[in-house]
């Protein structure tokens, strides 16, 4: 049966990942639910965005009339959510809009989701899921030892994070309390095409490109798991399939690196594939700053549950994933040079 998905923020870097997977390796029709903010990118969406299978609603999920009637319009089979505020260092400069959209918009997608499921037939009833896509960050900061995993305490730090931990509440209620069929992932950090130049690794492949200084934060020794996005991307069908509901499941790449490595291993695959005497060596350009407020020291993953119930793990290692990353930005200078140029970004990111 050809069915009908939303996936909110989907001009965004997971979101138009999950787009472009849905278009290409399946028959369903695609509505890219987004308010289309400064980190969404509709040329990211090229070609998926030319077949007659996708249609892209400019909605902001906060508007409780709109996203209503997307859902009588449209009538999907499921839902993906991934629409959010999500840089950790634009929740500390202002938080606001990470409540407004990671809380109230997904409340307002819950309550617009619970009203259409209330009214479809037992048999589209049965079979319509709503994925909640939400982060590891919920989960706080590790020490050297352990992992995080489905039933670790919830301990955000940064608004960010308390703003996707709120949201992950009102998910799993609206399951418990109301009979929703949710499921939620949370994912650790994703990297690979795409991604707003905000981010690490972007950051260090055009400042490298630049010749400017690399930001470090702290003594570069903060410990991310990394996760290649078309991965996820992949988790996340599957889970929206296969999942139980009203479960969580733990989706991470198997790969801790500190900050201070994953920034070696850019500016090696840098000084290999674009090699630049006037620039030197790219370690050169290193520089440590003032770290992060509240930054979590390490985020690490156990992807057990997702592994044994579903038979998901990465494909991509990190060597291949980097160095496939690291080419894709040197190959598509347009992407990132629009959005180096545009105000809003140059305000953050020292550009303009
Ligand atoms: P992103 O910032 O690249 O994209 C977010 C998208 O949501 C944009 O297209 C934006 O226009 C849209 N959006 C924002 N506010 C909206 C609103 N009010 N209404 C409709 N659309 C709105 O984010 P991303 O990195 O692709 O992350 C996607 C999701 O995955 C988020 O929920 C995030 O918390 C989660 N996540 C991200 C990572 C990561 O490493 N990037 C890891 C785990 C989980
Ligand atoms: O310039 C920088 N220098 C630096 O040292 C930037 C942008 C980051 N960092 C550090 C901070 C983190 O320890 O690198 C690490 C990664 O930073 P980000 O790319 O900002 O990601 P992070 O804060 O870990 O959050 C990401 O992963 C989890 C996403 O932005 C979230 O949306 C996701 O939930």
């Amino acid at each position: 049966m050809t069915e009908t998905i939303f996936v909110t923020g989907g001009a965004g870097f997971i979101g138009s990942a999950v787009v472009r997977q849905l278009i290409e390796t399946t028959p369903h029709n695609v509505v890219n639910v987004d308010k289309l903010t400064y980190a969404a990118n509709l040329s990211s969406l090229v070609p998926a965005s030319d077949s007659d299978r996708y249609t892209l609603e400019q909605v902001d999920i906060c508007d409780a009339p709109a996203v209503n009637a997307l859902f009588a319009k449209y009538k999907p089979t499921k839902v993906m959510h991934l629409a959010a505020e999500s840089h950790v260092d634009r929740s500390i400069d202002g938080p606001a809009e990470f409540i407004q959209t990671n809380i109230n918009g997904t409340f307002v997608l819950l309550e617009a989701a619970l009203s259409y499921w209330r009214g479809l037939d037992d048999g589209a009833k049965e079979a319509f899921r709503f994925l909640h896509v939400s982060t590891d960050e919920v989960y706080g900061s590790l020490g050297a030892e352990g992992y995080f995993h489905e039933e670790h305490q919830y301990q955000p730090n940064s608004p960010y994070s308390a703003s996707k931990a709120a949201s992950d509440h009102l998910v799993r209620a609206w399951h418990e309390t109301f009979g929703l069929p949710t499921v939620i992932t949370n994912c650790t950090n994703n990297y690979g095409p795409y991604q707003f130049p905000e981010k690490l690794i972007p950051v260090v492949i055009l400042k490298i490109l630049n010749g400017e200084q690399i930001p470090v934060y702290g003594k570069g020794e903060n410990i991310r798991d990394w996760l290649y996005v078309e991965d996820h991307a992949r988790a996340l069908w599957q889970v929206i399939n296969e999942g139980r509901l009203g479960e969580t499941y733990c989706i991470g790449g198997q790969c801790e690196m500190q900050n201070i490595d994953v920034v070696r291993s850019l500016c090696e695959l840098m000084d290999e594939l674009a090699p630049d005497p006037a620039r030197g060596k790219a370690t050169d350009l290193i520089s440590f700053v003032t770290d992060r407020p509240g930054h979590d020291q390490r985020y690490a993953m156990d992807i057990g549950k997702i592994n044994r119930e579903l038979g998901w793990s990465p494909v991509e290692t990190f060597e291949t994933g980097l160095r496939q990353t690291v080419a894709w930005y040197l190959e598509n200078k347009d992407w990132w040079q629009a959005i180096l140029d545009s105000r809003y970004a140059g305000e953050r990111l020292g550009t303009g």
